[in-house]
């Protein structure tokens, strides 16, 4: 069986969550923190992230929006076809949340990548909140203006990548209170029972409105 690498915490949850939407018949392997720079899981995937998809005859596919895409067309219904309007607009929106926003969350987990000394880390990590705020407002704005409770207007895995976006504003100075469409759509998949079965699957516990993302 096909094999998606997951580690806690991360946007693997992403993929993860998909695989339970769908009972996609694809094995989830959570690393222990750590276990994503040692040389077993280098093999699997040189660039040390997760999530990576290995299949069957040892193919491995790295990039959520790629594995995604790839769930999507391969146990998805016909709307996810990518020529269809959610297949497109899900393309978009994945693209935009993996290379815009998560990009911008480099400062914050792993500031030391981007400057040397703590006072320009501080610096490259205040302009990244100033820059993950004007994402969340954006994002927010998207879901409210979909008039429904799902970020593209119908169920897609756009609302399970944003959904890891969601948790991880609780580690900033940002508050999902300034959000409230994304407020209520993370606790409505805190609700969801695929969400429930990905977050236990990855070690990790639902938000419950506490400061532990
Ligand atoms: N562009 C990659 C990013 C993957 C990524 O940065 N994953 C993080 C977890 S959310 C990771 O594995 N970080 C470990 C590290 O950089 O050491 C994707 O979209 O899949």
């Amino acid at each position: 069986m096909a094999k998606l690498y997951t580690m806690p915490g991360t946007c693997a949850l992403a993929p993860n969550i998909a695989i339970a939407w769908l009972a996609a018949p694809i094995e989830i392997h959570n690393l222990a923190y750590g276990d994503h720079k040692k040389d077993d899981y280098l093999a699997i995937n040189p660039k040390g992230k997760v999530p990576a998809l290995q299949f069957d005859d040892g193919d491995v596919l790295t990039e959520a929006a790629a594995i995604l895409a790839y769930i999507g067309a391969a146990y998805g219904n016909e709307d996810y076809a990518r020529d269809k309007r959610l297949g497109r607009k899900e393309a978009e929106a994945l693209s935009y949340m993996t290379s815009e926003v998560h990009a911008d969350y480099g400062p914050h987990f792993a500031a030391q990548r981007f400057a040397d000394s703590e006072a320009a880390q501080q610096e490259v990590k205040n302009k990244a909140y100033g820059k993950l705020a004007q994402h969340y407002e954006r994002m927010n704005a998207v879901l409210k203006n979909s008039g429904t409770d799902w970020y593209l207007g119908e169920q897609s895995f756009a609302d399970a990548y944003l959904y890891v976006l969601c948790r991880w504003i609780e580690q900033t100075p940002l508050s999902i209170d300034d959000y409230p469409a994304l407020k209520a759509h993370r606790q409505r998949m805190e609700a969801n029972e695929g969400v429930k079965i990905a977050l236990k699957r990855q070690g990790m516990e639902p938000i419950r409105e506490t400061k532990s993302a």
